[in-house]
């Protein structure tokens, strides 16, 4: 099974950490084609890779080459949010893994979409349950 996992790379870095602990855990379950977005040394400015164009376009490809989507949505990305949409666009199964915070609410374009299965988690730990029981019970 191939795995798209998404994760905020210039709306911060604050989860890459996390980020990188949820790729881990989902090479249990498949591919993960996005290892990069767990990177520690990846800075929220991402001016030293290839080109804007280049990195949507080779996501673009992986994604659409996905079986399955597996997006952290606590940092607020608008790379993220494109990528939800893109995908519920082409019918992949996306489940979106969300940390609730005081006085913070997850975008209704998120939680509001019925096709969007949302998991609220508060840390790591309770985030390998989720993806446990989203293998098991999901037909991918
Ligand atoms: C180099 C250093 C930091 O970033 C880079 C290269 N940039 C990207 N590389 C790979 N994927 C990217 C990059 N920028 C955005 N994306 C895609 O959008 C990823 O698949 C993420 O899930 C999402 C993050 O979007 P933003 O808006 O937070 O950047």
């Amino acid at each position: 099974m191939k795995i798209y996992f998404a994760g905020s790379i210039r709306g911060g870095r604050e989860d890459a950490e996390l980020y990188y602990q949820i790729i881990d855990y989902l090479k249990n379950f498949g591919e993960v084609l996005t290892e990069h977005i767990g990177d520690k040394t990846l800075s929220a400015m991402g001016d030293d890779g290839p080109t804007d164009h280049f990195i949507h376009d080779r996501d673009m490809e992986w994604l659409l080459a996905a079986d399955v989507i597996v997006a952290e949505v606590t940092t607020i990305s608008m790379g993220v949010g494109y990528e939800i949409g893109r995908a519920v666009d082409n019918n992949k199964p996306v489940l979106c893994l969300y940390r609730p915070k005081e006085g913070k609410k997850l975008s209704a374009m998120i939680s509001g979409n019925k096709k969007i299965c949302v998991a609220n988690y508060l840390a790591f730990p309770e985030a390998k349950k989720i993806l446990d029981i989203y293998f098991e019970n999901t037909d991918i």
